[in-house]
């Protein structure tokens, strides 16, 4: 498939955050330029990029004068913007966009920022943020409360999360489940079965290979 150019710049490689963007710019064969900063390289913190992105956090995009924090927001952008592009999920109804939105709530807010982050911060980054077993054990329990929580949602999901096209929502849950897999929390079968289909996909697969060909999370 023939690339559209862009004039997108990412920066940001190595997580399962960084992983989403280069995703959807796979999914829609958008061609776009990287800046393969990592996490935690002291890239994040030079006086460039903190003018950039006062956040100090990867992933971060400039599309010419515009430019984007925050990967839900980043994906949402490109797919509005791009979508046409790929053979991503267009049929938006009122309850698609609601559902799509849930699941994106509940992945970001749920799955990444109160569990996954919180293990990351507590266990790899310790010295940063302080040595606490038991918040990490806690997390993790957390995390598979809530993925059990979800599980009457996902069995009846249509094929992908929204319909039988992928849409943002399953670059958001696919990446919390990649990511809980880095960390060896357990998973319902019905994830992993999930996680399996959606993981065959060719732009999921190359941006695999090179999000993390930079390195490892
Ligand atoms: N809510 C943000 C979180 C971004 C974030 O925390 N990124 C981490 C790496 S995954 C980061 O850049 N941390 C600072 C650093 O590593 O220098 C998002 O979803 O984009």
């Amino acid at each position: 498939v023939a690339q559209s150019k862009t004039e997108i710049s990412v920066w940001g490689v190595g997580t399962p955050r960084t992983m989403r963007v280069h995703w959807i710019l796979q999914e829609l064969n958008l061609s776009y330029q990287t800046n393969p900063i990592q996490s935690r390289s002291g890239e994040t913190q030079t006086a460039e990029y903190t003018q950039l992105n006062p956040k100090q956090k990867i992933p971060f995009i400039v599309d010419g004068a515009f430019s984007l924090s925050e990967s839900l927001a980043i994906l949402r952008y490109i797919d509005q913007k791009f979508g046409q592009n790929g053979d991503m999920n267009r049929a938006h109804t009122d309850a698609m966009k609601a559902a799509s939105d849930e699941w994106c709530a509940f992945a970001l807010s749920e799955l990444d920022a109160t569990t996954l982050y919180v293990i990351r911060r507590h266990k790899d980054l310790k010295d940063i943020y302080g040595d606490a077993p038991n918040v990490v054990q806690s997390a993790q329990e957390y995390f598979e409360r809530m993925a059990n929580s979800a599980l009457p949602a996902l069995e009846a999901a249509p094929h992908y999360l929204i319909s039988d096209k992928l849409d943002v929502a399953d670059i958001m849950l696919t990446t919390c489940i990649e990511w809980a897999q880095f960390y060896e929390v357990p998973l319902p079968s019905t994830y992993l079965d999930y996680y399996n289909i959606v993981a065959e996909r060719p732009s999921y697969k190359n941006a695999f290979e090179y999000n993390y060909g930079f390195a490892s999370q």
